[in-house]
């Protein structure tokens, strides 16, 4: 008996060992984490053992342009929408410093979907303006995870940009590419339409209804276009990490001139090959790699094309390179036997845009997010198709009815430069700043002309009608 117990007792100390040994882990290397501002994300990480990885997120409460010449209050974490991505390795421990600054109005928290654990952080971090709340997790789960804030009503602090994504890569790491870009796509909810000048309050009734007022790439129309647009150079491998914010609204995400080699979908570990659209839901992200071979830009879309052309959903990529007609060819036009001559080819090149400034940005914007896609982007039209507005003589000789085209769109027959057009151009849903402001910056930057139309004009002619 006695030995017996005296075995058993042995055997429980042996077991008491074993649990304090694999409690005593050895201390972990510790990194604090660089946060960046999207569309840029923290480097590739060629660790190769877990580390405990601090990450310093600030809630900032930041007034900014939505649209041009229109603001927004947004809710952000580190100041960004979406908010800086954390990139952290399988297997590290992430401590969490979320910092409320003292100037914000509201609390707020988050909730990692990368955590195990109910809340994903939200209880821990629930903090009052001025306050800094701290919390640890393991990072199990290798994967692309959103993160956003949890503070009641969720779906308004979500809508006001409350969200970014954590990368927690795969032990083994991910393959080496060229260029790596963070995009993420939310839904806003204004008081004023489409591009409605000032500064606009959220409008509670529209998110409850799901009626976006912009539907967003990195929480502003024109945050990937223009100069902001992404690059790459051909034939570089890209990896683009993206994700939706929500709070409603799921993304046919789609990028025009490209076929995905991989998506790795839902944000997960496994990857389909050959992907033209991939649906991304409120609150979730895909990996996707894909290798531009020839030069120009490839758009980033909702394939849901009204957000794209109507809510702001549009980004670039622009591909520098040299042409590969062997995989995309110039293509020829030319007019049916019989038909009147319209398409020549042969054309004066495009004029060069001059570089423009202070009012005439506005223009240039709404010229490149709204005009571009059917004038092209240095307003040379397409021939046949598109009339030029550069160096238009129709322009030139009536100025003044531009503003009357913009507002209520055109069809039927008209000739531009000679040439014979007969196409439809929708009405532009765009605000008399904006009208005013595409006209005169097609007069100056495209016709060699002067500012012709002042806002009140067109909204006379707009009343006219
Ligand atoms: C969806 C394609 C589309 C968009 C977007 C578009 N247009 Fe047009 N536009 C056309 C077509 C097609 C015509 C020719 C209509 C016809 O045949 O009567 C045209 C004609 C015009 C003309 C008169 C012809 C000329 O070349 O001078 C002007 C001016 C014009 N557009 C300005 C604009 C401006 C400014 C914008 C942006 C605010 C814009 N368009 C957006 C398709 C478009
Ligand atoms: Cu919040």
């Amino acid at each position: 008996m006695k030995t017996q117990f005296k075995l058993a007792a042995a055997g429980v100390a042996a077991a008491l060992l074993v649990v304090s040994r694999s409690f005593a882990e050895p201390a972990l290397p510790v990194i604090t984490q660089e946060l960046v501002a999207p569309p840029l994300l923290p480097p590739q990480i060629t660790r190769k053992s877990p580390a405990r990885v601090v990450v310093n997120l600030t809630v900032e409460e930041v007034e900014r342009e939505i649209a041009p010449g229109t603001k927004y209050t947004f809710w952000t974490f580190g100041g960004t929408v979406p908010g800086k991505m954390i990139r952290v390795r399988e297997g590290d421990t992430v401590e969490l410093n979320l910092q409320n600054l003292p100037d914000n109005k509201l609390p707020h928290n988050i909730d990692l979907h990368a955590v195990t654990g109910p809340g994903g952080g939200a209880a821990q971090t629930l903090i009052a303006p001025g306050n800094e709340a701290s919390f640890t997790f393991k990072a199990l789960n290798p994967g692309l995870y959103v993160y956003h804030c949890a503070t009641a009503p969720v779906g308004m602090h979500v809508a006001n940009g409350m969200y970014g994504m954590i990368l927690v890569e795969p032990k083994e790491g991910m393959s080496r590419v060229d260029k790596e870009y963070y995009v993420m796509q939310g839904d806003f909810y204004t008081s004023g339409g489409y591009r409605a000048p000032g500064l606009q309050s959220f409008d509670q009734q529209k998110a409850i209804d799901e009626k976006p007022t912009y539907v967003l790439f990195n929480g502003a129309d024109g945050a990937l276009t223009g100069a902001n647009a992404l690059t790459a150079r051909t034939n570089d491998k890209v990896r683009l990490f993206f994700g939706v914010g929500g709070p409603n609204i799921t993304s046919s995400f789609h990028i025009i001139g490209a076929i995905f080699d991989k998506v790795y979908f839902e944000g997960g570990t496994r990857f389909q090959e050959q992907v033209q659209t991939t649906m991304v839901p409120a609150g979730g992200s895909a990996i996707v790699e894909f290798t531009p071979k020839v030069p120009g830009n490839l758009t980033l879309v909702d394939h849901s094309l009204t957000r794209a052309f109507n809510k702001g959903a549009i980004g670039l990529l622009t591909v520098s390179g040299a042409d590969n007609p062997a995989i995309y060819g110039r293509g020829v036009k030319k007019p049916l036997p019989g038909a009147q001559a319209s398409a020549s080819p042969a054309r004066a090149p495009a004029p060069a845009v001059p570089a423009v400034a202070g009012q005439q940005l506005r223009g240039k914007t709404v010229y490149d997010s709204t005009c571009a896609v059917c004038h092209q982007d240095k307003g040379q039209g397409v021939p046949g198709v598109f009339p030029p507005l550069a160096r238009s003589d129709f322009f030139k000789e009536r100025p003044y009815e531009m503003a009357h085209i913009v507002l209520h769109g055109r069809s039927g027959e008209i000739v531009v430069n000679g040439e014979h057009y007969n196409g439809v151009m929708p009405p532009q849903e765009l605000n008399d700043e904006d009208v005013a402001a595409v006209i005169n910056y097609v007069s100056v930057a495209m016709n060699e002309g002067k500012p012709v139309v002042t806002p009140t004009q067109v909204a006379e002619m707009r009343k006219a009608r």
